[in-house]
């Protein structure tokens, strides 16, 4: 049992702080909600926190439980942490300095690969497609009745977001069994969900993607394809760093590309780079090198810049990654 020992130990709190990470996503924000009406369901008192704003897209969540940005009264009354959807500290902002001045008992539960070994009590599986399927594990576990209408709207709302709505390789049958329970006990459609996170694009983001169509560029006979968007265009579109969600699938969405990097060009801060595989390509590996990391199929990393030596970078080791699968395959074959 996954779970066993978590539950066991988290039931001696009276209050718990349950952190998602920094620049939040709907697994982190949706694994919060849902962990914490599991808690407070069980008699433990959840402060649920962030150092960043909710995005407006899953504002909607909030209503489901309140999440904060964390000062140091309201963390004083916490009794122990959890921590969702990242596997170190430095991934869940002030959590970090807090634990270092007062430390207290530490819970992480999360998919990440190559978990820090910072936390008293860890659960990482590294198979999972999202966080939110573990806390439906959580509950399945315990008492599966507690998973009412809001909850598994939550954890639904993680496992479209980390799928890509169930398109990624990391889709089991075991996630659309879990997503058909959840729509059951849940009593909602799937669209409802799919329409809050996704269908709510701004005019605005939209010119920023066709700009930022424009830059695609395509390399060794068409196996990568890179995207950027620089400061000028966001100027020009009134837009800023968080209206680029969802644009690295455009390139990837090209027949024959394995993978496909969109480069944030953000002048002296440097360029971010998020890069995204539906091949062998492991983008982890790929983003360690420029000293980032993720996950096999999604990674992100900085480049100090410009953005021409960070293309001409980060092509050359995706042109090595590529090299080394062609010798496997030979060698295999
Ligand atoms: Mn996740």
């Amino acid at each position: 049992m996954l779970f066993q020992e978590f539950r066991k130990s988290i039931e001696e709190f009276t209050t718990v702080g349950v952190y998602s990470h920094i620049r939040p996503d709907a697994d982190c924000i949706g694994a919060q909600v849902a962990a914490s009406l599991w808690l407070e369901k069980n008699g433990i008192r959840a402060i649920a926190f962030n150092d960043y704003t909710v995005p407006q897209n899953l504002a909607w969540l909030c209503d489901y439980f309140p999440i904060e940005q964390p000062d140091s009264e309201s963390t004083a009354q916490c009794d122990a942490f959890i921590l969702l959807d990242g596997n170190s500290p430095d991934r869940f902002g002030s959590y970090e300095s807090i634990q270092k001045q007062f430390p207290r008992p530490s819970f992480m539960i999360d998919h990440h690969p190559e978990p820090k070994d910072a936390f008293d009590l860890s659960i990482s599986v590294v198979d999972a497609a999202s966080t939110c399927e573990l806390i439906y594990k959580l509950y399945q576990e315990h008492d599966i009745d507690q998973l009412d209408g809001q909850a598994a709207r939550a954890i639904y709302a993680g496992i479209i977001s980390d799928t890509g709505s169930f398109q990624y390789d990391s889709v089991t049958p075991e996630t659309l069994e879990i997503a058909a329970d959840l729509l059951r006990r849940g009593d909602f459609r799937p669209n409802e969900i799919v329409e809050k996170i996704f269908s709510n694009k701004t005019p605005r983001q939209l010119k920023l993607l066709s700009k930022a169509l424009h830059t695609i560029e395509l390399y060794e006979n068409n196996q990568i394809a890179t995207m950027y968007v620089n400061s000028s265009m966001l100027e020009e579109t009134n837009t800023s760093n968080e209206d680029m969600e969802g644009f690295v699938n455009y390139p990837l969405s090209i027949a024959e590309v394995k993978a496909a990097i969109l480069l944030k060009d953000l002048d002296d801060k440097g360029v971010k780079l998020s890069l995204r595989s539906r091949s062998e390509i492991d983008v982890n590996e790929w983003a360690k090198e420029l000293d980032g990391g993720g996950h096999k199929k999604a990674a992100g990393a900085w480049h100090p810049g410009p953005l021409e030596s960070a293309i001409r970078e980060v092509i050359k080791i995706g042109v090595k990654q590529l090299k080394r699968i062609e010798k496997n395959d030979l060698l295999t074959k």
